[in-house]
């Protein structure tokens, strides 16, 4: 076993904005304080198992172009212990508090679910280890009911009913090992429950299936005493045609209609959030709108392309934009800023790893000391706070209050004649104003 898989790098220190090492942060500090609050704690950063420690490059059109020490390509346990030790080193360098996995990244798929099942048991008793080790924890975990050809008509929402029952098995175990490792929440990505065409689907049945599937998890969770959230994380297709949880209102809605709301948040994910024609911070307005915004995976997609490109995510409007409305709901508590990001394929070294993590770090801290600056100056929250002021006194109050009916608004607007008084939206000022704090 090599002693170390990155003998190269040593551990990522804070060097300022006029530093010129690649291998160091020049704005993610630590434990800096912003808002009485350090960067660490706000920022809650994660890797995640699946693209940094098994992806190669590979796409639709050539092989992977990443030889990864970590990937013997043995498919064994051991193998997989080897990986989790790499994982760990990599992580620790970093200095990223918090990883995520699917249950098939850390341990292999086995001929049976028992061997999948025994696999992951070892594997998982080495993440404990290795999390004991180095302090790192466990943002959340996930099953990956999604790769498999059993799962090629969906998982919950398979018409095959021994489908679901596996993929529910595949939960059942992911969650146990999520509550034994500690795993602040656990996160529900419906790769497949959705459909290619509706000339063979049930729609109605495959949602009920769905929500059956949620809440046979809300019950699992609370028969083994788990108690970190439950997040569905968002996405409109992509591998399938259409995916059930599109979209944040889609999300909620299924939520609400299932009666799984109380036991679920959101996690949000760029490049989703674009995939569905949304803005990130749409989707992550209209999640906390609901009271349910939870976590974030970090990227971005090209919007060049019409697919998820899971890039890493380097543009300062964005991480400002997101910070400020993470910010603005209160901060995190059990969720995070998860890297579901890759590097691209030419990136195919082991130092391209430590480069695209640290400029996602970077991209952050300056997207949280942004948007703490604009909650500071206070021009853009006055803004709007003054744009609904007629909702604070008179019959805007008693409307809100729900104290005036269409006869009360019909009796006002009588007596008035007219509306007076709207006022500009000055967007372009706005944006200005927001330019003036990058
Ligand atoms: C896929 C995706 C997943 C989830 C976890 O687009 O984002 O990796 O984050 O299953
Ligand atoms: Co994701």
């Amino acid at each position: 076993m090599p002693k170390s898989f990155f003998p190269q790098i040593k551990p990522i220190q804070y060097e300022g904005p006029a530093s010129r090492n690649p291998l160091a942060f020049k704005h993610y500090h630590a434990e800096e304080k912003v808002e009485g609050k350090s960067m660490k704690e706000h920022l809650r950063f994660a890797v995640v198992y699946w693209h940094t420690m098994r992806g190669t490059g590979g796409d639709m059109f050539g092989w992977g172009t990443a030889q990864r020490p970590w990937q013997t390509g043995e498919g064994t346990v051991k193998e997989a212990v080897l990986r989790a030790r790499a994982m760990f080193e990599f992580v620790e360098k970093l200095g990223a508090p918090f990883y995520c996995w699917h249950d098939r990244d850390v341990a292999p798929h086995g001929p049976t679910l028992a061997d999948s099942n025994r696999a992951f048991d070892t594997v998982g008793a080495e993440l404990k280890k290795l999390q004991k080790d180095t302090g790192i924890r466990l943002l959340w975990g996930t099953a990956q009911n999604f790769v498999h050809p059993r799962y090629m008509h969906g998982a919950a929402t398979s018409c095959h009913a021994d489908a679901f029952c596996f993929a529910a098995a595949q939960v059942k175990k992911a969650m146990e090992w999520t509550h034994e490792l500690q795993g602040e929440g656990y996160v529900f990505w419906g790769g497949r429950e959705g459909y290619s065409t509706l000339l063979n689907t049930d729609l109605k049945r495959e949602m009920d299936h769905l929500g059956r599937f949620l809440h046979m998890a809300v019950d699992y969770k609370k028969k083994i005493g788990f108690k970190g959230p439950f997040y569905i994380e968002p996405k409109p297709k992509e591998p399938t045609k259409h995916q059930y949880d599109s979209d944040a209102a889609a999300c909620l809605n299924f939520l609400r209609e299932y009666e799984l709301l109380p036991h679920f948040k959101l996690n949000i994910e760029t490049n989703h959030a674009t995939l569905a024609g949304h803005t990130m911070q749409h989707e992550l307005e209209v999640a906390a709108a609901a009271g349910a915004l939870g976590s974030i995976d970090a990227n971005m997609g090209d919007v060049m392309l019409g697919w998820d490109t899971d890039q890493f995510p380097t543009d300062l409007y964005l991480t400002s934009q997101v910070m400020l409305s993470i910010l603005k709901h209160g901060g995190f508590t059990t969720g995070g800023t998860n890297f579901d990001a890759k590097v691209r394929r030419e990136s195919f070294t082991e130092e391209d790893l430590f480069l695209a993590h640290i400029a996602g770090m970077d991209a952050f801290a300056r997207g949280l000391k942004i948007a703490a600056a604009i909650r500071k100056d206070g021009r853009l929250a006055e803004f709007v706070t003054r744009r609904y002021r007629t909702w604070d006194t008179g019959i805007g109050a008693r409307i809100e209050a729900g104290k005036a009916s269409f006869a009360d608004c019909e009796k006002h607007a009588l007596k008035l004649g007219e509306v007076s008084g709207l006022e500009s939206g000055r967007q372009e000022y706005l944006e200005a104003l927001y330019n003036e704090f990058l």
